[in-house]
C-alpha cells in the first residue's frame, strides 16, 4: 500500500478529534467541508486508489471507507452535543429582562362578565320567583333510577330512545349516567318533601343536562333546562296552562304567544309540548324555527299518578304538573340568536354584546 494509505489511520484519528472537539456548529461545518472536499485529503486517497495494485485496491477502498464513516459518526455525535448547547444559549439570549421592553403605553384590562346562559338562567328564576316558587337543584350525574325508572321508564322501555344518553356505567351496583333531563330533580323533591312532611311543592330546578345530540342550530349536547313543578291538592291542567302563559308574557314580552300541542312523556299524563312564537322571524317562519314560526320551548304535563304512588305521594289525595323547558333555547329566542353553538364558540365579538 502506498505511504499515503499508511497515514490513513493519523488522518482519520486528526479529523475525529477536531470532530469532538468542536464547541460550535461552525466548526464542526468545516470538518465536514474539509471530509467531502473534492480537493480534501480523503478525495485525493480515493484517486490514488486506482493506481494500486489491483489486489490491493479492495482492502484500501474498504479502509477508506470505514474512516470516512467513523469521522462521520463522530460529526453527528458532536452536531448533537452542539445543539443542546446552542438551543441554550439561543433561549438564554432570547429571555426578556426588565428594561428590553418600553415602559408606560395602555394595556385595556378588560373585565368578564356573566354569560348570556347564567343570566338567562338568573332571570327565569326572579320570574318564577315572583309567581311563588321556590329553586331548587340536584346533581348532574344521576342513576338510572332517578333519570328513568323512577319517572316510569323501566329498563329497556321504547321511551327511552326520547334521550340519546351518555352513560358512565353500566350495570352493577348501578347504572349512572349524565341526567338527560332535569326530571329526576322532580323525584328527589318529591322524596325530600314526602321524608320531611312538607308537601306542597312549587318549584323550579334549574340545571345542566347532557344528550348525545349531533349539536346544530337548536341542540347543544351540553345545555340547561328549568324544571318546574307543583304538587297539591286539586291541581288541574288549567293550571299548567295558566302557569306557562303567565311566564311567556312575562319572560318574552305580551306580544309572543305561547301553544301546547299534544305529546308524550311517560312520566306525565296528559302531555304536552309547549311552544313559542320564533322570537327570530317573529312567527314569518326561517331557518331557526325550521320555518314553522314556532320553536318548541320545552314539555309539559300533568305529573301521572303512577310517579306519585311511586314516591309515596297518594295520587288520589294530591295532583300536580310539571314542566321542562330549555334555558340556552330560551337565551337564543329573547337574544334572537340564530344558531345556539354561538353561546358557547367563544368568540369574543359576540359574547361581548351580552
Ligand atoms: C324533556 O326533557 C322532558 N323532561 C320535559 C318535561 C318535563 C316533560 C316535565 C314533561 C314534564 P325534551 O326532551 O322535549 O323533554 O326537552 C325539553 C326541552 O329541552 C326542549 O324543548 C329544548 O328546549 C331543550 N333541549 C332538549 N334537548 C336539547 C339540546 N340538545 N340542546 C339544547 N336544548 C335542548
Amino acid at each position: 500500500m502506498s505511504a499515503t494509505f499508511d497515514d490513513l489511520e493519523n488522518l482519520t484519528v486528526q479529523f475525529v478529534e477536531r470532530a469532538r472537539a468542536a464547541t460550535n456548529s461552525g466548526e464542526i461545518a468545516l470538518v465536514e467541508t474539509e471530509l467531502r472536499s473534492k480537493s480534501g485529503p480523503f478525495a485525493a486517497l480515493q484517486r490514488s486508489v486506482g493506481q494500486l495494485n489491483p489486489e490491493e485496491r479492495g482492502p484500501a477502498g474498504a479502509a477508506l471507507q470505514a474512516a470516512r464513516a467513523s469521522v462521520e459518526a463522530a460529526i453527528s455525535e458532536s452536531r448533537e452535543r452542539v445543539s443542546v448547547i446552542e438551543r441554550a444559549q439561543q433561549l438564554d439570549a432570547d429571555r426578556l429582562v426588565l428594561g428590553d421592553v418600553p415602559m408606560g403605553g395602555t394595556f385595556p384590562a378588560t373585565v368578564g362578565h356573566v354569560s348570556a346562559v347564567a343570566r338567562t338562567q338568573d332571570e327565569l328564576e326572579d320570574v318564577f320567583v315572583a309567581m311563588g316558587f321556590t329553586v331548587a337543584d340536584g346533581p348532574e350525574i344521576e342513576t338510572d333510577w332517578y333519570n328513568f325508572e323512577a319517572l316510569n321508564i323501566p329498563p329497556a322501555h321504547p321511551a327511552r330512545g326520547m334521550w340519546d344518553t351518555l352513560y358512565l356505567e353500566v350495570g352493577e351496583p348501578e347504572t349512572v349516567l349524565l341526567r338527560t333531563h332535569t326530571s329526576p330533580v322532580q323525584v328527589r323533591l318529591m322524596q325530600d318533601a314526602v321524608a320531611s312532611g312538607t308537601l306542597p311543592i312549587h318549584a323550579v330546578m334549574p340545571g345542566r343536562c347532557f344528550r348525545r345530540d349531533t349539536p346544530d342550530a337548536r341542540h347543544l349536547m351540553a345545555f340547561h333546562q328549568i324544571e318546574g313543578l307543583v304538587i297539591d291538592r286539586g291541581i288541574t291542567f288549567a293550571d299548567l296552562a295558566g302557569v306557562i302563559d303567565a311566564f311567556t308574557k312575562a319572560y318574552f314580552g305580551p306580544d309572543m304567544s305561547s301553544r301546547l300541542r299534544p305529546a308524550f312523556f311517560p312520566f306525565t299524563e296528559p302531555s304536552a309540548e309547549f311552544e313559542i312564537t320564533c322570537a327570530i322571524c317573529r312567527g314569518a317562519g326561517c331557518r331557526t324555527c325550521s320555518h314553522t314560526g314556532w320553536i318548541e320551548l320545552g314539555g309539559c304535563g300533568m305529573v301521572d299518578p303512577a310517579v306519585l304512588a311511586a314516591v309515596g305521594i297518594n295520587p288520589e289525595e294530591y295532583s300536580g304538573f310539571a314542566f321542562g323547558f330549555g334555558i340556552d333555547r330560551c337565551a337564543q329566542m329573547r337574544h334572537q340568536i340564530p344558531d345556539m353553538r354561538a353561546l358557547i364558540d367563544n368568540d369574543d365579538r359576540f359574547l361581548r354584546q351580552f
